[in-house]
């Protein structure tokens, strides 16, 4: 069952059943990832898709992440990708051009192939914000809610859940 917080923004009928999930994940920050990586598993479970249509990709870090999600979303196997990694502000601006290329090449990813690509990339000021997004089961998690968008999406891309 996907968490209260991941379920209020999502609609009440999101149906994953048949569809295949692509997850692109970052190593770097790998133990607040894995926790994305949890809560993005219960999202899709909590919406029907099955394990066997869910592929995942591992990369460097999160610049690397819109290679991965283009790289998944033309392969032809999947309806959608959710991308999690987590970027920590350090002392450098590394922090701004990692995120920022991270976010924007997930939108032209997304944009340029037609195939969904849900953003679960945490930017946090620190570990105890990534840590606070990043929960177990009714608790939030930023991963659960990327799965719940990317279904949602895909549902919208392949006009069987349009209105
Ligand atoms: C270099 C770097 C830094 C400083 N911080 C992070 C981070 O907080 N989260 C993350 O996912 N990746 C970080 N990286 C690694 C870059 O994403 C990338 O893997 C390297 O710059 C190599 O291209």
């Amino acid at each position: 069952m996907s968490s209260e917080s991941a379920r209020a923004n999502a609609p009440d009928d999101l149906d994953g059943r048949g569809l295949r999930v692509g997850i692109v994940r970052a190593r770097w920050n790998s133990h607040i990832v894995d926790r994305l990586a949890e809560g993005v598993r219960r999202g899709l479970k909590g919406v029907g898709v099955l394990d066997g249509d869910v592929v995942e990709a591992s990369v460097p870090g999160s610049f690397e992440i819109p290679f991965g999600a283009r790289v998944l979303a033309t392969s032809g196997r999947v309806d959608a990708v959710v991308c999690i990694g987590a970027v920590i502000r350090g002392e450098t601006t590394h922090y701004e051009l990692v995120a920022g290329e991270c976010a924007s090449g997930v939108q032209q990813v997304q944009l340029t192939t037609g195939v969904p690509v849900a953003f679960g990339v945490l930017t946090t000021e620190d570990e105890e914000q990534a840590l606070a997004r990043s929960e177990g089961a009714e608790g939030h998690n930023v991963g659960e809610e990327a799965a719940l968008v990317a279904v949602e999406m895909a549902r919208l891309a392949t006009g069987v859940g349009a209105r």
